[in-house]
């Protein structure tokens, strides 16, 4: 496979080529002048299979924020490339495309991964290389504030951030959205068994109790499989208002279909996992007033929202920038900020990979999803969130809060 797209280097037009390599690796060859030295940003997600929707975004996001770092100098005297490795969203594979960003002396940061199981994987290998990550899209606390993440938040590797908000903060947000604004009281969840679905059901769940509410049933679901009547006949005679679903849309769009199939017309409600329009494909028909919450505020809603789509429309990418697009902007630009200040005096990547981790962790600029630093775990201080609903079937914004 052989993609092509447009670079603007410096004042001047080139054509780059993006390579698909039989490994499912694909670097982009920004053509560096004569005399610069080149740094790479790394990007770990789904570029193939049910999440590839949402990987592509996160690269092509990247791309961007590179593609014009290099065209207005931003770091003088270096060009950036892009190297971007399909995690297929499974821990091992995210772990051997770790190690090989570990094994790259160029690698100054890497933007990744998108499943919170695969950044599991791949944070030890990064952290042992001192190489810095920042998820656009990860949301389950423990991977910045550790496992007892609810009772004694400890840091776990020094090297690893996110733009995206957690779901402790995610889980809560839909469990107050249906208590107090849409007036259910009565909730059935259902998870995927993995570490995204679980602890985002787990949050909400502690959430809606606290609130007076009632779980109705306490199911799961194994991703492999794709007839869910078992567990549908478990949750309804229970009578829920609502289900809420911990995982992503591969399995979220079916589950909602069979549900209302079934007989069980309540609105299936999920997180930032289900929010792409290939939830409502899945979903079909009856997806109406089914809900997601998402990071942020909608993207086009935003002045700096409004420029990205519109840069990224003019680059010419073939996939949308999809759910995290606007955060893995800003990610690479958080990278691209810390590499300003420490690639100024460096004589080479490897030498400044801790001055690269330390000005991460002191960057704050306003990014295209709002203000971009990060809390003493790595963690965006930008605590935004957005409910939406199925409405005609296309994804429409309920409501944009600051979580508090
Ligand atoms: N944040 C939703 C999907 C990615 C994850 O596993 O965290």
């Amino acid at each position: 496979m052989h993609q092509r797209s447009v670079v603007r280097v410096g004042a001047s037009l080139l054509t780059a080529s993006l390579a698909l390599s039989a490994c499912g690796s694909r670097s982009e060859d920004t053509g560096a002048a004569d005399g610069k030295k080149t740094a790479t940003i790394g990007v770990m997600a789904p570029l193939s299979g049910d999440l590839s929707a949402l990987g592509l975004g996160i690269q092509h996001s990247v791309e961007l924020a590179v593609q014009q770092a290099n065209a207005n100098n931003t770091i003088p005297g270096w060009t950036l490339k892009v190297s971007a490795k399909d995690d297929e969203a499974k821990p091992e594979v995210g772990k051997n495309a770790a190690t090989a960003f570990a094994g790259d002396a160029n690698v100054a940061g890497v933007v990744g991964n998108l499943n919170s199981s695969v950044a599991q994987s791949t944070q030890p290998v990064l952290a042992t290389a001192k190489i810095v990550q920042v998820s656009p899209a990860n949301t389950n606390p423990s991977l910045t504030q550790g496992a007892a993440f609810l009772t004694a938040p400890k840091r776990t590797y020094a090297t690893y951030f996110r733009t995206s908000t957690t779901d402790a903060v995610q889980g809560p947000f839909a469990a107050r959205y249906l208590f107090d604004k849409a007036g259910i009281k009565k909730v059935a969840t259902i998870h995927d068994k993995k570490t995204y679905g679980q602890g985002l059901v787990a949050a909400f769940t502690t959430e809606f109790k606290k609130l007076g509410g009632t779980i109705t049933a306490a199911e799961t679901i194994n991703p492999d499989d794709s007839n869910y009547q078992s567990v549908i006949s478990k949750v309804k005679p229970t009578s829920p208002a609502a289900v809420y679903y911990g995982g992503e849309y591969p399995q979220a769009g079916p589950l909602s279909q069979q549900m209302k199939a079934a007989g069980l017309n309540v609105p299936l409600f999920g997180g930032d996992g289900i929010f792409d329009p290939k939830f409502i494909e899945l979903a079909g028909t009856t997806a109406n007033g089914d809900l997601a919450t998402s990071v942020g505020a909608p993207t086009e809603d935003l002045e700096a929202g409004k420029k990205f789509l519109a840069d990224y429309a003019a680059a010419g990418f073939k996939e949308p920038s999809a759910t995290y697009g606007a955060y893995s902007y800003d990610a690479a630009n958080t990278i691209i900020n810390a590499l300003k200040v420490s690639l100024k005096d460096a004589p080479d990547v490897a030498s400044a990979r801790q001055a690269t981790i330390d000005a991460v962790g002191k960057v704050s600029f306003d990014g295209v999803t709002g203000k971009v630093s990060f809390d003493e775990f790595g963690d965006n201080t930008t605590r935004v969130l957005t409910v939406y609903k199925v409405v005609k079937l296309k994804w429409a914004p309920e409501l944009t809060e600051e979580f508090k």
